[in-house]
């Protein structure tokens, strides 16, 4: 039954931020998937014995594409694959299954928060047996592979029926397809005090969770409707679409805009949420009121008390450079490690392996802790209802209180899209090679103590990363500037900006921000090589 078919390589099969992300139409060439995962398993080496956990986001081409990774993995000779029942399986519950069954690894077929659908992305993430997506060192071999690869195994077979929950053998393989809601759950109901949250929907708080029509659904569906009690039709777009309905899955004040609308409104729920394509992201929402990311990291990790699972301590934190400081003074005030790493989760997964860390979080929606080694969408979400449940406080008064404490970094993201490739590449160049020039410098009324590139180097694995560059300016702001490796055509230039206020806590964070995004628009030179004097996505 098993064929060896002859390939040629692809040439832009390299994995970025978190995988490999392409144009659907893109990855509907032939042997587009075949040669990509035919590359892994070569890296891998000999899949005798190892058993691999399958599932996606549920979004266009994930069924096809499902098929053939479990056809290839039986050619090659895995023993095993774990596969989310239809072939869905969000990117935190995948880590769960991997690191419960002490799996060799996984892959979710997902493009996270880009569009889906025929005209929209798709991706591929791959994790290891940490439960965590690999390190760069290997994804580079892959990439290596991908440009000589001449050839994939794949078993003659019909498809797979991957709705039928159980164990079945397939070309040699055993396909066991399992429930990816319910270890899911489970997890959740040990780490959270799911008692409390009941009783708070039972005293009649509202929320409302807008799954985005992709991989939550179900899983919000489960655990805030029918096990804790919200309402039921709490959960909106809790379908998951091949397209999403048409909707950008990522839960932010622009894509999220019909929750955004009805959270700002005189009908809004007490609480609101929204979670990413394949559930790893969210957005937290009180009645209009917005939590930025990087103070949702600050929050949760002073309040680690309040929870179950964590209320006997902590490791420490640590957050991606680009995210604000406001968690930097929370572990300072605790007394816990405190870790700065680059953009991606994988970068997490040493300092958690290693018990350096328990909670960890990105500015992009991004916030988790050592259950796994993804970051989780529900999971933050929960926490914030377990907080809410203990306190009694909203979310308004649980984040002012927290500025009042700590004091606030204002802190926005501006990208620019769709830069030429070349062009964002010269400026980012050009741009580290001036900003020794910088320090001393007063701009706008802002002085720049420090300038340079960020790299990042790796107390466990001793690995040296650099990834984007940092502005520091005397009084604490800061502009961090990177280019996104999650695009899937031309550059993307993200610039981050904060300034931090101790006193001041009710400003306009744009209006705060005045000054420092001239500078960071004059010293880049953004308007004069990309054409574009405001960014075209501001969260
Ligand atoms: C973006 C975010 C980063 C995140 C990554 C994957 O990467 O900035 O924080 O880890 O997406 O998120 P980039 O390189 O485009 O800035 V997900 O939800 O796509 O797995
Ligand atoms: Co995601």
């Amino acid at each position: 039954m098993i064929k060896t078919v002859a390939t040629t390589p692809y040439t832009d099969q390299k994995m970025g931020t978190a995988g490999l992300r392409r144009k659907s139409q893109t990855v509907l060439q032939p042997n587009y998937v075949e040669n990509f995962m035919q590359s892994i398993f070569n890296v891998i080496g000999d899949l005798k014995g190892k058993t691999f956990v399958v599932g996606g986001d549920g979004r266009f081409y994930n069924d096809t594409a499902i098929q053939k990774i479990i056809k290839m993995a039986a050619a090659n000779g895995a023993a095993k694959l774990i596969v989310g029942q239809n072939g869905f399986m969000s990117t935190p519950a995948g880590s769960n299954v991997i690191l419960k069954n002490k799996a060799d690894g996984g892959f979710i077929l997902s493009a996270s928060h880009n569009p889906g659908g025929k005209s929209g992305d798709f991706g591929i993430k791959y994790s290891n047996a940490s439960g965590g997506q690999i390190p760069s060192s290997v994804s580079d071999k892959i990439y290596q592979e991908t440009l000589n690869v001449k050839e994939y195994k794949i078993c003659d077979i019909e498809d797979v029926d991957l709705s039928r929950l159980g164990t079945q053998e397939v070309c040699g393989m055993q396909i066991e397809v399992i429930d990816p809601v319910k270890d899911y759950v489970e997890m959740m109901q040990q780490i959270f005090d799911f008692a409390a949250i009941r009783r708070l929907f039972e005293n009649g708080f509202t929320m409302r969770f807008d799954a985005m029509n992709a991989v939550t659904g179900p899983y919000a569906r489960k655990i805030f409707e029918e096990l804790l009690g919200a309402p039921e039709g709490s959960v909106v777009n809790d379908t998951p679409l091949p397209d999403f309905g048409g909707l950008h899955p990522d839960p932010n004040m622009v894509y999220a805009k019909e929750l955004v609308d009805f959270m700002f409104s005189d009908k809004a729920a007490d609480f609101g949420a929204a979670n990413d394509g394949d559930g790893d992201r969210n957005m937290i929402l009180g009645p209009g009121f917005f939590v930025t990311p990087s103070d949702s990291l600050a929050i949760i990790t002073d309040n680690f008390n309040l929870i179950p699972a964590y209320k006997n301590g902590i490791y420490g934190v640590a957050k991606s450079a680009a995210t604000s400081t406001a968690v930097a003074r929370v572990a300072q005030t605790h007394g816990i490690g405190y870790y700065e790493v680059p953009t991606g989760w994988k970068y997490f997964v040493n300092l958690m392996d290693s018990k350096r860390i328990t909670f960890c979080g990105e500015e992009s929606f991004g916030t988790g802790s050592s259950h796994i080694r993804e970051k989780d969408g529900i999971w933050a979400v929960l926490f914030w209802l377990n907080i809410i449940a203990a306190t009694g406080k909203s979310v308004e008064q649980i984040t002012r209180e927290h500025w009042q404490k700590y004091g606030r970094s204002y802190y926005v993201r501006f990208d620019f899209e769709g830069v030429d490739t070349a062009v964002a590449d010269k400026l980012m160049a050009d741009l580290e090679a001036r900003l020794p020039e910088l320090p001393g410098q007063t701009l706008e009324g802002f002085t720049v103590s420090d300038a340079g590139a960020f790299v990042y180097n790796d107390p466990v694995d001793h690995s040296s990363t650099k990834n984007g560059l940092i502005i520091r300016f005397a009084d604490g702001s800061r502009i961090v500037y990177r280019l996104s490796g999650t695009g899937s055509s031309g550059a993307t230039i993200r610039v981050y900006l904060e300034r931090y206020s101790k006193t001041d806590l009710n400003d306009d964070p744009l209006k705060m921000l005045t000054e420092i995004f001239k500078i960071a628009m004059a010293v880049a030179e953004i308007p004069e090589r990309t054409g574009k004097h405001q960014a075209d996505v501001v969260t």
